[in-house]
């Protein structure tokens, strides 16, 4: 079935200057993208992106790495794109991230792994409503 992902180009791909090349892989990888933008989130955006992490140890770092700079958010569609996507990202800990995927080759840490993907079909229709009004989409 075709479905509809949401991607978030973290900070520090854009200050690294991979989001060229990271674009490259995820259109090699047969996602077309139907929606995208620059943005620079505010704290209380990133926070309310992030609501579910709230209470974890990690959230006020999350939040400032989110904050560091602008992003780049992307709606993907593509067949199964929920769980390619995630496939094609690889585990949230690059350093244990299988070989090839995007977290593996531009992420650094599990504090900097390079870019965000939705984890499930409800997620993604959340965040892709989080970020875009139905005109921005195509
Ligand atoms: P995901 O991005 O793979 O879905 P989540 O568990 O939803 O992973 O966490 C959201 C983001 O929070 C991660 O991408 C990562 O940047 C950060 N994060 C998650 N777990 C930790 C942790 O244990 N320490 C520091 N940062 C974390
Ligand atoms: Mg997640």
């Amino acid at each position: 079935m075709t479905e509809r992902t949401f991607t978030m180009i973290k900070p520090q791909s854009i200050k690294n200057n991979h989001f060229g090349q990271i674009f490259s892989i995820i259109a090699g990888h047969g996602f077309r993208v139907v929606g995208m933008k620059m943005i620079h989130l505010t704290p209380k955006r990133a926070g309310l992106f992030y609501e579910i992490h709230r209470d974890r140890p990690f959230f006020k770092k999350l939040v400032k790495a989110m904050t560091s700079g602008p992003v780049i958010v992307a709606v993907l569609e593509k067949e199964n794109a929920v769980l390619d996507f995630r496939s094609l990202i690889g585990s949230t800990n690059p350093l244990v991230a299988e070989e090839g995927t995007i977290r593996k080759i531009f992420g650094s840490s599990i504090d900097d792994n390079g870019i965000h993907g939705s984890d499930s079909l409800q997620t993604a229709e959340m965040e892709i409503n989080f970020h875009f009004a139905s005109s921005e989409l195509f």
